[in-house]
């Protein structure tokens, strides 16, 4: 069915008439569009389709991002901030709804687009990531006071790698696509790492790292970077904000910004972890969640990368196996293709733990 994206925006309470709503083609799950206003250049509105395959439970996912947002909010007034450019503005429907459900048209939302600022898909210029980390330490920071039992689980078991693997073992059993036997040499090289799988819920079932709230879905392009300035503005795609583990956000955010390549690169040559940027990373995230760390998450902060880089190649695999059934696809083999450049990011992450390991303990001396 075709969707009037002009008809979803007015059910929204703006006085503006839209002009044009572009795809922002960046993000694998909901569909995106920056919406432009007559008689302004820039977008003033970022309208999504919530995924509602994968967030089952919209009203759950609202009252999160509601919460979160608000609880923002109140600090960066506090220090006197901008909440409008510093958090998530949700804009209600015009019959004072969060977000609009039809069963047509499916589950829309809108948000202020943050204005002079731009989300980065890469390290592209020096120091952007470690503003970037600063920006997500301080995220963690924000919401360590946040009342854990009031947010909803809005995907079981998203980061429990243990569980994780067990679904992927079920795709290669049942190999719905048939395709299988075109991926033996990674399935049998995943199997190897399974160990890893059992680290960072190990710690957390016997509470030597504790539960946290968390992002769980740390990607350089989920930070809004001031165009003026360059500091990290606003975290955003709050989706998965979620009781986890701080080793979530660290590991994700190496895996994506530290890479030496682009997440779904065909040539694995260009497929490493670069410690100059893992260095970078580590300064800013450390400076940014000041003391709110234990020395044991300290400990796990290497192989957090790798177990996140580990995992996505059980969820990227496991999806291509299924028949590309949740991931958003832009070619033939796309999920096979992110599967081997994660796997590729993750073997060399594995042979990089120690540099990894003496980059942290630089930087928590100095922290001291
Ligand atoms: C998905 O939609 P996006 O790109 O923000 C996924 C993350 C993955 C990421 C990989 C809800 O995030 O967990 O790490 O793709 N989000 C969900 O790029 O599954
Ligand atoms: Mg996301």
């Amino acid at each position: 069915m075709d969707i009037s994206f002009f008809d979803v925006f007015s059910v929204f309470d703006t006085q503006d008439t839209a002009s044009e709503f572009q795809p922002i083609t960046a993000g694998h799950i909901n569909h995106t569009y920056a919406v432009y206003v007559l008689g302004d250049k820039k977008p003033k509105y970022v309208l999504q389709k919530i995924n509602t395959d994968v967030f089952q439970k919209p009203d759950e996912l609202i009252a999160n991002i509601k919460g979160v947002c608000s609880h923002i909010r109140c600090k960066v007034i506090e220090r006197g901030g901008d909440p409008m450019r510093e958090t998530l503005t949700l804009i209600p429907t015009r019959d004072g709804k969060d977000y609009y459900h039809s069963p047509e048209k499916g589950c829309w939302r809108l948000y202020y687009f943050i204005r002079d600022s731009e989300a980065h898909q890469s390290a592209d210029r020096p120091g952007l990531l470690y503003e970037a980390a600063k920006a997500f330490g301080n995220f963690q920071k924000l919401l360590s006071d946040y009342p854990a039992d009031t947010l909803y689980e809005t995907i079981p078991n998203f980061h429990n790698t243990v569980s994780r693997y067990a679904d992927f073992l079920r795709a290669v059993s049942e190999d719905r696509a048939g395709r299988a036997s075109e991926c033996e040499t990674e399935i049998q090289e995943i199997q190897k790492y399974e160990p890893y799988a059992h680290i960072i819920v190990d710690a957390l079932a016997s509470q030597e790292i504790p539960l946290r709230v968390t992002h769980n879905d740390t990607k350089l392009n989920n930070i809004m970077i001031d165009n003026a300035t360059g500091k990290g503005l606003c975290v955003i795609d709050l989706d998965t904000v979620m009781p986890g583990s701080l080793l979530y956000d660290f590991g994700d955010s190496i895996r994506f910004a530290a890479c030496n390549s682009a997440e779904d690169e065909p040539d694995l040559t260009k497929v490493y972890l670069r410690l100059d940027l893992f260095e970078e990373y580590t300064k800013g995230f450390l400076e940014g969640v000041g003391s709110h760390i234990t020395q044991k998450e300290i400990e796990l902060l290497p192989v957090s990368a790798f177990i996140l880089t580990y995992e996505l190649v059980l969820r990227f695999l496991g999806d291509y196996l299924n028949g590309d059934v949740y991931f958003q696809v832009h070619r033939d083999k796309h999920n096979l293709e992110r599967a081997r450049a994660q796997l590729k990011l993750a073997t060399d992450m594995e042979g990089k733990l120690s540099d990894m390991a003496e980059i942290v303990k630089k930087y928590t001396e100095i922290q001291k």
